[in-house]
């Protein structure tokens, strides 16, 4: 393992070396250190929630493995996160789902779900200073069993989401207001067909509705911001999805709410990076769903992809921090779940890092001048340069694992914890 010495070395010599360039590399850690990042409850138990209602998984989405040691509790599920947390630099956010509300073991139905219902988690994450964020629920529901929820043509069916939905905002609200941190809840439902529907309009105005009926209430926005999420497609739903990106696009900007951009809801060479400085000369703010399809939206675990640098790089070159809310959102069953989160999460902020730590200036005078040639040259050099003795200067600064040695400590968690859970 590397010596606290030889990390300040090597350090040393990469902050020369990007002074060369002009890139301020302390300034870069600072700027990285204030990024929060929105961890996804749902990578600890393959989106199981905790109602146990014996509902499977639903809405087209599947987590697929059986690696032991998934977390059945919320204070399970808690004790993860911590492990998570402690092997990442900086501070980060909870981004939590209705159907892991705690009811003391008394089902509550989803559209009565209370804030009391989320107390623990509050409690927590006033704790361990962690904002929270939230998300409706509308899968893995016997109300949700034909796929549709809040474009239901039976009015009973989504009056109840839409109640659902009322529901998970005041939560969200009582997050913000708990944690003096604004809540981002978000809107994602599976609405869709098989086959291709003859009328693709009516289950659009439906949800077009339902959603004015969901935020007709105003709630302060250092309380809770309304995100909504689009999709191409879901398993079970190739033909027709009611919210597909243009009409949440649309709805966003003309309803001033946030959009979120999932990478894995587009075409499969389709990419969310190059959406964010066009989509933000229009909505306010962004939601991201940092994901990684593979030939679909298979969710899998964060890797260092060009396609991940260049979704930062936007974030960055565009000055987007403040308007761009950083979420992960996979779910991989078949390795060792706390490291799935760590991975992923660590590869966002390496990926932050790197676009923190790029001279911006010359790169725009060299645009602007035309020079194309020397734009090519210095951003493939900058692919060379050593931002990993400045990750690793990051972390030992932040009093984390550096590098691989993050494993030790998760498999020893596993050993101790994780193996114990039958
Ligand atoms: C589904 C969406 C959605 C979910 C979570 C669990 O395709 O990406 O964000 O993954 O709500
Ligand atoms: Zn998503």
């Amino acid at each position: 393992m590397m010596g606290e010495k030889q990390i300040e070395d090597a350090y040393r010599l990469a902050s020369e070396r990007y002074a060369l360039l002009g890139v301020d590399t302390e300034r870069a850690i600072q700027k990285l250190s204030r990024v929060s990042i929105s961890l996804h409850c749902w990578q600890g138990d393959d989106v199981g929630g905790f109602e146990s209602t014996g509902e499977a998984l639903g809405g087209g989405l599947a987590a697929t493995g059986n690696y032991p040691g998934k977390a059945r509790t919320p204070q399970e599920l808690r004790d993860d996160l911590d492990m998570v947390y402690r092997l990442l630099p900086g501070k980060h956010r909870l981004n939590l789902h209705a159907m892991y509300a705690e009811t003391g073991g008394k089902p509550v139905d989803r559209a009565k779900l209370l804030p009391e219902h989320f107390k623990g988690w509050v409690d927590w994450a006033r704790a361990n200073h962690h904002g929270l964020d939230f998300n409706p629920s509308l899968f893995s529901h016997p109300k949700a069993a034909d796929g549709l929820t809040l474009s239901h043509p039976d009015e009973g069916i989504r009056q109840y989401w839409i109640d659902h939905c009322i529901a998970c905002r005041k939560i969200g609200a009582y997050f913000g207001e708990s944690l003096g941190s604004p809540c981002v809840t978000n809107i994602w439902i599976p609405d869709g067909f098989k086959d291709n529907p003859f009328d693709r309009k009516s289950p659009r105005e439906r949800l077009l509705d339902s959603l004015d009926r969901i935020l007709s209430e105003k709630i302060p926005s250092h309380f809770n911001l309304d995100a909504v999420e689009g999709k191409l497609f879901g398993i079970g739903a190739e033909s027709y999805t009611t919210g597909s990106h243009e009409f949440y696009l649309g709805y966003a900007v003309s309803r001033q709410v946030l959009l979120t951009l999932d990478s894995g809801h587009f075409h499969p060479t389709e990419t969310i990076a190059d959406k964010l400085s066009a989509v933000l000369l229009y909505v306010p703010e962004v939601l991201l769903h940092v994901s990684r399809g593979v030939r679909w939206d298979s969710d899998h675990v964060v890797t260092f992809t060009d396609d991940l640098q260049a979704i930062c790089q936007e974030v960055v070159r565009g000055n987007f921090l403040e308007r761009v809310h950083i979420g992960l959102d996979y779910f991989d069953a078949s390795i060792n779940r706390v490291a799935a989160w760590v991975i992923g999460a660590r590869n966002t902020l390496k990926a932050l890092l790197m676009a923190l730590l790029e001279p911006a200036d010359t790169l725009r005078a060299m645009e602007l001048n035309g020079d194309f040639t020397g734009r090519l040259a210095l951003m493939e050099e900058l692919k060379g340069l050593p931002f990993g003795a400045v990750w690793d200067y990051y972390c030992l600064q932040a009093g984390v694992p550096v590098g691989e040695a993050y494993l030790d400590v998760i498999r020893s968690y596993e050993k101790k914890i994780l193996a114990e859970r039958k």
